[in-house]
């Protein structure tokens, strides 16, 4: 990695707009922006954090665009070294030349992420805060945003320390008692550690339990609508998004492949998938797309499961078929629904325990969006808390929380001290992942290749 480059992107999102923002960022930054800036003064002499207005102007000595330019010096700018921001028209053209006059002048062009790791490189922010730079840039719901900020200005990184310190004591004291054993660790003190270990951990498996949360709050929850063809399952998705996104028809076999689009229902994200109705088909292509829907099955963390209530009961309605699709032990996770409650009901569906709705008059619509927000909330999926780890941290925790178990079975049948270091080692490694302490270079690509350029 080459922090020394200067590096300049487009950090607008392409296509016109009012504005678009180039950034350049390293040493040489404020070198290359007098190379193509013309303005009253030098930019070499402008004041930190001020704007102003000049031109820009190509290798060629051409003028590109009238902008507003303002220098951040190191290390008071957000990527803690020298960063140059030119704000110029938002055409896609004005910027890509502005941009290609930067690169011509001595910058490299950046990678996605690459300002962003500068600042945790140069001591900005701690990997969880870089990564919530991500997270808010995708929140499509209050909530998100609220954690992302949150995560942003620290407190999930607070935590780790936290956690992190009490493992360095914690084996600052077992180093000591190895070093210093006539000062030998006596039965006392032994429970004592235990206490600290297992307090350490809870606060370990307490992060842990965040981590489906923060699944929902980045990704939804999946939410699958199946069912035998021409129930209505496109017609509900059309529904809860409120405008027609997916083609209905009453020919059946309609929707041949998934279709996913997201809610924000009372704050949740809801992923919903359409799925290619279940029957009995003679067509390969048809088939595929039932073998998705079984798929799709699988990974939901709610299934809609839909039926016309004007017609017979589909064959695969009784149990011990209906297991084989979803692969589910228990039917918490599903809610069984009849459509088309506006028209007369079949026999077979007499008595039949199950929510009736009318995707043609909307009748029965906000108890079912009632019933879906309760069975999220039963299962824990409804984002309450603004802390919430992602699967990277996941990955990290457990295995610190494993290396915690392992300790703590040692301290219980008092082995010697070196083998409850070595796990604290490793649990005091695995945490420090988290927030970007240790192995940084293995992280790094993997956090800042998400990316987009210019961030
Ligand atoms: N009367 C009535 N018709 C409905 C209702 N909901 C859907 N329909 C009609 O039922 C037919 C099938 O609807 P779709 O939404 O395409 O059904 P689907 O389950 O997606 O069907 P496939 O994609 O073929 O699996 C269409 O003609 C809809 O207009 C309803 O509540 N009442
Ligand atoms: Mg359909």
């Amino acid at each position: 990695m080459t922090v020394s480059d200067t590096i300049a992107a487009i950090s607008t999102p392409p296509g016109e707009g009012a504005i678009a923002l180039v950034r350049i960022s390293g040493a040489n930054a404020i070198q290359i922006a007098d190379k193509i800036f013309r303005g009253k003064e030098q930019v070499s002499e402008f004041a930190s954090h001020v704007q102003h207005l000049g031109e820009i102007f190509s290798a060629e000595n051409q003028l590109i665009d009238q902008v507003v330019l303002s220098v951040h010096r190191a290390p008071s700018s957000y990527t803690g070294e020298d960063l140059v921001e030119i704000s110029c028209h938002g055409g896609t053209l004005v910027s890509a030349k502005v941009l290609e006059a930067c690169l011509r002048a001595g910058a490299t062009a950046a990678r996605p992420g690459e300002f962003t790791e500068r600042a945790f490189l140069n001591g900005k922010m701690d990997l969880t805060q870089a990564e919530a730079v991500i997270d808010l840039i995708r929140a499509r719901t209050d909530l998100a945003l609220r954690s992302a900020t949150e995560q942003l200005e620290g407190r999930l990184g607070d935590q780790v320390r936290t956690i992190r310190d009490e493992l360095i004591a914690l084996l600052a004291h077992i180093n000591a008692s190895i070093d210093f054993p006539e000062e030998g660790i006596e039965p006392d003190e032994d429970k004592a550690l235990c206490a600290r270990l297992d307090s350490i951990r809870n606060e370990i498996a307490q992060l842990l339990a965040t981590a489906d949360q923060g699944r929902v709050l980045r990704e939804g929850v999946r939410v699958v609508i199946y069912g035998a063809t021409n129930a209505g399952k496109s017609s509900l998705l059309n529904r809860l998004l409120g405008y027609d996104r997916v083609i209905v028809s009453d020919m059946h076999g309609t929707t041949r492949d998934m279709i996913e689009e997201t809610v924000n229902l009372d704050g949740v994200p809801i992923r919903l998938l359409d799925t290619a109705g279940l029957r009995a088909s003679e067509s390969e292509l048809e088939r595929a797309g039932i073998e998705r829907t079984e798929k799709s099955l699988q990974l939901a963390d709610l299934r809609l499961h839909i039926a016309d209530r004007n017609a017979p009961k589909p064959a695969h309605f009784n149990s011990r078929k209906l297991s084989e699709f979803t692969g589910a032990a228990s039917d918490s996770n599903e809610i069984v629904v009849l459509n088309k409650s506006d028209l007369p009901e079949d026999n077979d569906w007499k008595d039949f325990p199950a929510l009736r709705i009318s995707c043609a008059t909307g009748d029965g619509l906000p108890q079912l969006t009632r019933e879906i927000l309760s069975r999220i909330s039963r299962q824990n999926l409804r984002p309450e808390s603004a802390i919430a780890i992602n699967t990277r941290h996941r990955d990290c925790l457990r295995r610190a929380l494993e290396s915690c178990d392992r300790a703590r079975a040692s301290l219980g049948e008092k082995l010697s001290g070196e083998y409850v270091a070595i796990d604290l080692d490793q649990a005091l490694r695995a945490v420090g992942e988290v927030i970007g302490i240790v192995d940084v270079e293995r992280i790094l690509d993997s956090v800042f290749s998400q990316f987009c350029i210019g961030k």
